[in-house]
């Protein structure tokens, strides 16, 4: 791919949607030619992002993630916000494409001009897809999209990962029988800033309403992620519109509580630190791996550390030596 990148960056800034996929496309690449490129991009477009609200969609594969994102994302659309769809899939090691962010659950939204959705990869993606998400979703407000929708499949750690990535975290549970909460994790109360309960309609109805009453209890006793937020626990029927008018309403009662406290700016900031070492992580991992001393030097030593002459630690810090000898 050839790409003049002070040329994609004014494309993208003034809003063309064409310019987006290729920029999108440039910092997931595989290629290791492709990432100077992508890091150029990235700054050029670095000040993205003031205005915009980052809103994770997290919850079990199936409880109705894209189905809620396509009914709040035309809402959002008819109020006049521009909306991007991401999906990331944080095991990245799924193979068989993408199964989030799947546009046939989206139809009305994929068809609206003022939004735009980007499935998650169907291949892994240099650095994992969870490190590349950032520089999508901030790609993706320079393009002028304000609301950038999340979805994200929680499997328990994935959405303290996620939650690293938005300014409000909602958490989406199925309804049950009852003994549901005994395998909900602490960790994820603790990260969550809207939980709901989907799909409260036709039969169900009862099933939610039961649902929604014990995580309210539950969450009575969760030290909330942010000082003066209490977590909503609300349910909605994406397929018959019940509920979601409550729901957008408490995400945005989020933002502005907030912006409000100064959590927002905080926030915000602790992810960019945070969104720095994952990079810099990433960029030592790839150094080492095409780093020729360390593996010239790896390869003298594997008999013996496959054998157990050569103690792992002690091979990491002879190679570490070399990468720094050579950097
Ligand atoms: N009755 C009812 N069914 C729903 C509702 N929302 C979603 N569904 C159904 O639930 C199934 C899964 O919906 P999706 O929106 O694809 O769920 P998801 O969480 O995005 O799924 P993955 O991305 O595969 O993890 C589909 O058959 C939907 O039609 C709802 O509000 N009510
Ligand atoms: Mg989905």
């Amino acid at each position: 791919m050839s790409v003049d990148v002070s040329a994609l960056a004014s494309a993208l800034r003034s809003g063309d949607r064409v310019a987006l996929g290729r920029a999108i496309t440039l910092v997931e690449s595989l290629r290791e030619e492709d990432r100077a490129k992508a890091i150029a991009l990235v700054q050029a477009t670095a000040s993205a992002g003031a205005d915009t609200h980052r809103i994770g969609i997290s919850g079990p594969p199936g409880v109705g993630k894209s189905t809620f994102i396509d009914a709040v994302g035309m809402t959002l659309v008819a109020a006049g916000h521009r909306v991007a769809v991401l999906a990331v899939d944080p095991s990245s090691a799924r193979t068989g494409g993408s199964i989030l962010g799947d546009k046939t659950r989206m139809a009305r939204l994929s068809r609206e001009p003022a939004a735009f959705i980007r499935p998650s990869p169907a291949q892994g993606v240099l650095g994992g897809v969870a490190a590349r998400s950032s520089e999508v979703l901030r790609l993706c407000e320079v393009a002028g999209f304000d609301i950038v929708l999340v979805e994200t499949v929680g499997v328990g750690q994935s959405e303290i990962d996620v939650a690293d990535l938005v300014d409000t975290l909602v958490v989406l549970v199925a309804a049950g029988g009852g003994d549901e909460l005994q395998g909900i994790k602490r960790g994820l109360l603790e990260c969550t800033d809207v939980l709901v309960v989907p799909k409260a309609d036709g039969e169900n109805v009862a099933a939610a309403a039961r649902t929604r009453a014990d995580y309210a209890q539950a969450i009575a006793y969760i030290e909330p992620r942010h000082a003066g937020w209490h977590v909503p626990v609300l349910e909605c029927s994406s397929t018959e519109g019940r509920g979601l008018a409550e729901v957008l309403a408490a995400i945005e009662a989020h933002r502005v509580a907030l912006i409000d406290s100064g959590g927002w700016e905080r926030q915000r900031a602790a992810q960019r630190l945070r969104w720095t070492m994952t990079a810099l992580q990433e960029a030592v991992r790839r150094g080492l791996q095409a780093d020729a001393g360390v593996q010239a030097r790896l390869g003298e030593l594997r008999a013996g550390i496959e054998s157990g002459a050569v103690a792992p630690e002690a091979a990491a810090a002879e190679l570490l030596a070399v990468f720094r000898g050579g950097a």
